[in-house]
């Protein structure tokens, strides 16, 4: 029987893939995750549903037998945050550019269906012109980015000399139930949501004015599935992203209003590396992949401070 394979499985997005591939009737997936920061609580109501495999991208032997013959690998493994890279580029560069072409690898000789990739909108660096367009020139400004545009490249690459089918998805700040605030470089929503339940000012970095295409994570996963089926889009890359823009101003105005506290943000310097503004054209993820995010912001937030409000959160 074919299997779904998610790297990074037990992470914030994989997670919410694997759930969604549970539930459109796959009866297999296997989750390869090393838990540097993927959790095994965020798979808990679907444990006995899953394959899970404590196995590292960095390590081909480990994770060539998982994937071969899968169906379509998710390959969410990852060290996001731009910070991160920066501070710290040796465990960025191995697991999202060597372990990146590790998964291409074993999915090309153990001859999968398709890889679907999760790049990142990081790549376009700062544009003259917003939306964002997959025809403008990358310029990124951050290892990471350059991390994950390599990989972006790599797939495409694969696909033309190997004949892999491949699709990357480029992300726009995905946020949502589950992602982890416990980290300073953790996604800045979870910080955020994290600060207004503490009755804490978060810290913005810069004047606030930045903006960003929050996206929901549940569209996300929806993106991921709707990618692996598409016809004519192997070596591709596409915006993931909702198409909106909001300011982190905004983003923390409205969680003082749901929450009905005045809580005024501090200010910091702005963050080496950040991009000043990003939102995705999705045209094109729309006419080819079938894009078609459900969530506005307000609902997204909702849902997200709803879970991060349990007492289980975390
Ligand atoms: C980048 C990518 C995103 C994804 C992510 C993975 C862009 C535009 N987006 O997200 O698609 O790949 O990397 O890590 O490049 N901030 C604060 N206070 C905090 C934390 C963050 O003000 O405590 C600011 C930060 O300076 C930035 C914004 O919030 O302007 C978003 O930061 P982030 O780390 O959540 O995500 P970002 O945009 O680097």
């Amino acid at each position: 029987m074919s299997h779904y394979v998610v790297t990074g499985g037990a992470g914030f997005i994989g997670s919410a893939i694997v759930r969604r591939l549970l539930g459109e009737g796959a009866r297999k997936v296997v989750v390869i995750d090393n838990l540097l920061t993927g959790r095994e609580s965020n798979l808990e109501e679907v444990r006995a549903s899953i394959d899970f495999q404590r196995a590292d991208i960095r390590r081909y032997e480990e994770i060539a037998p998982l994937v071969r013959g899968a169906a379509a690998v998710f390959h969410e493994a990852a060290i996001p945050s731009v910070p991160r890279s920066i501070e710290d580029p040796v465990p960025s560069h191995e697991v999202n550019i060597d372990g990146t072409f590790n998964v291409l690898r074993a999915a090309r000789e153990g001859q999968a269906g398709r890889v679907v990739y999760a790049a990142s909108s990081s790549a376009y660096g700062d544009t003259q012109v917003l939306p964002k367009v997959e025809t403008m020139a990358p310029h990124p400004k951050s290892p990471y980015a350059l991390q994950k545009l390599t990989g972006e490249y790599y797939c495409s690459v694969f696909s033309q000399v190997y004949g892999l089918e491949t699709v990357a998805l480029r992300y726009f700040n995905v946020y949502g139930p589950r992602q982890d605030p416990s980290s300073p470089y953790s996604g800045v929503l979870s910080l955020f949501m994290k600060a207004i339940l503490e009755r804490r000012a978060p810290t913005i970095f810069g004047d606030g004015e930045q903006s960003r295409d929050f996206t929901y994570v549940d569209d996300v996963a929806e993106l991921n599935l709707k990618a692996a089926r598409a016809k004519n889009v192997s070596g591709r890359t596409y915006n993931g992203g909702n198409g909106g823009r909001i300011t982190l101003n905004e983003a923390w105005a409205l969680l003082q209003k749901l929450e009905g506290v005045t809580i005024p943000a501090k200010y910091g310097p702005p963050r080496p590396g950040d991009v000043r503004d990003s939102q995705a054209d999705i045209v094109a993820a729309v006419r080819d992949l079938g894009h078609a995010p459900r969530f506005s912001f307000d609902e997204g937030m909702r849902r997200t401070l709803e879970w991060y409000r349990q007492p289980t959160a975390e």
